[in-house]
């Protein structure tokens, strides 16, 4: 359980993606979330080659009934799936026979949620608050397995028996006692640490955010991927999913946040909402909202998301509603759920991030939502200045002048005359 989030060490699909099975066991009048944990398995980097619903009560050895499981191990074997994902939060016994049964690992939608958030850390306190979800999670499992170890029941599980897993309980305990320590220290810092980071750069900041399936991340490949901009590499010191994108030949810096997830589990909670923290540093952010959902889910999820939004910090002023999906709807189910969003005190831009209708007015929208920018010649003196320039602004072209080099940068303006100011002072 809970293993690397790119699946590291797992044997791969053609694609080079994992393939996994998803299942689903509800209960009668309970709706169907399949649809999200499809997303967010691709989110994570999986291929999903199958899938399995049930419609019935827990049962106590799979969760499933044993008469599905038979079904699923042969779903398992036909597609070659290397890994079974249920949307239940599964007992780890539960988890322990459905691998016995089926032969390949068994995870469930909590370490999922995990694994993407893994992927979406920028700070060093978010990943510390997933590393803590997971390893209390895993705690659960661990006194399980010491359980069955003492019954006999762990045949060939894990080497060395009740004596390695204890070690191994007490292990995870000790790393829990000094993550909650670093956490605590971290928090009293917290304030000055994002006032830091927020101004290392010198480029706006936007977030993209909205629920998991929204598609922020179509829209994020399609704001940063077709301009051409050379440069459109991950900044290493950011969270991989931060790219520089040119709109309308400005530059900013996109963010391809963690999106909202439904039913989000409460051990989840305080990961979830640091490894969003980043979104409070925006300069701008674009809430993404699938606008062909119905009516009453339209203003469920914005409704939720605008409550989120507000508990860290991002007012109105800061933010783009972005109606995205519009390929999928009449002019007339589109209005209907626009002024659903405007009685909310939104002025949502309709989009297609699929089709690339809208991307023009959006774009239109975020330069005008933006300070302008300053342009300074900044002499290059010193070694590293060139590339903090290219790194952290933007650089529209390089010159010699009297024998120097000059860059013309592009910027915020403060963060242009610290430069400027630094170079001039070697
Ligand atoms: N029809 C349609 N589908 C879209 C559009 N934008 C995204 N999608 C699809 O919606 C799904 C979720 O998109 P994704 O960008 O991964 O959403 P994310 O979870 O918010 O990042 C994918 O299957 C996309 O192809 C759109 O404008 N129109
Ligand atoms: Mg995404």
């Amino acid at each position: 359980m809970g293993r690397d989030a790119r699946g590291r060490g797992d044997i791969q699909g053609m694609n080079g993606k994992v393939p996994v099975i998803l299942v689903e066991r509800r209960e009668r009048g309970e709706r169907s979330l399949l649809h999200e944990l499809k997303e967010l398995a691709l989110a994570a980097g999986y291929e999903v080659v199958g899938v399995v619903t049930q419609r019935r009560p827990p049962d106590p050895r799979f969760n499933l009934g044993a008469g599905k499981v038979r079904e699923l191990a042969e779903l398992v074997r036909r597609t070659g799936a290397r890994k079974v994902i249920f949307f239940n939060e599964l007992k780890p016994h539960q988890a322990y026979n459905l691998m016995k049964e089926l032969g390949v690992e068994v995870t469930d939608r909590f370490y999922l949620i995990l694994e993407i958030f893994a992927q979406r850390a920028g700070s060093t306190e978010a990943k510390l608050q997933i590393e803590l979800a997971r390893l209390k999670r895993d705690l659960s499992f661990i006194r399980e397995w010491l359980r069955l170890a003492k019954l006999g029941e762990l045949h060939g599980f894990m080497g060395g028996g009740e004596y390695a897993i204890d070690a191994y309980y007490k292990h995870v305990r000790r790393r829990i006692a000094r993550i909650e320590r670093t956490l605590a220290e971290l928090r009293a810092r917290k304030e000055v640490r994002w006032r830091v980071r927020a101004e290392e750069k010198g480029l706006y900041y936007v977030a993209l955010t909205g629920y998991t399936g929204a598609g922020k991340t179509t829209l994020f490949n399609r704001l940063t991927g077709y301009n051409g901009y050379v440069d459109g590499r991950p900044f290493a010191t950011l969270s991989t999913k931060m790219r520089r994108a040119l709109i309308r030949g400005r530059p900013i810096i996109l963010s391809d946040t963690v999106g909202f997830i439904d039913c989000l589990p409460p051990q989840l909670l305080d990961a979830f909402y640091t490894t969003l923290g980043e979104v409070a540093l925006a300069d701008l952010v674009l809430l993404v909202f699938d606008v062909s959902e119905p009516v009453g889910e339209v203003s469920r999820k914005l409704s939720a998301s605008l409550s989120t939004l507000q508990s860290l910090g991002v007012s109105t002023s800061r933010l783009i509603a972005v109606a995205n999906k519009v390929d999928l709807l009449s002019g007339e189910e589109l209005e209907e759920r626009l002024a659903v969003a405007r009685r909310l005190g939104l002025d949502p831009i309709p989009i297609s991030a699929l089709k690339g209708s809208g991307i023009d007015r959006l774009e239109e929208r975020i330069i005008s939502s933006l300070p302008r920018y300053a342009v300074r010649r900044i002499r290059v003196g010193g070694r590293g200045v060139l590339r903090r320039l290219y790194e952290n602004a933007y650089v529209r072209r390089v010159e010699v002048e009297d024998g120097q080099l000059v860059a013309v940068v592009e910027g915020k303006e403060e963060w242009l005359e610290a430069m400027a100011r630094r170079c001039a002072a070697r």
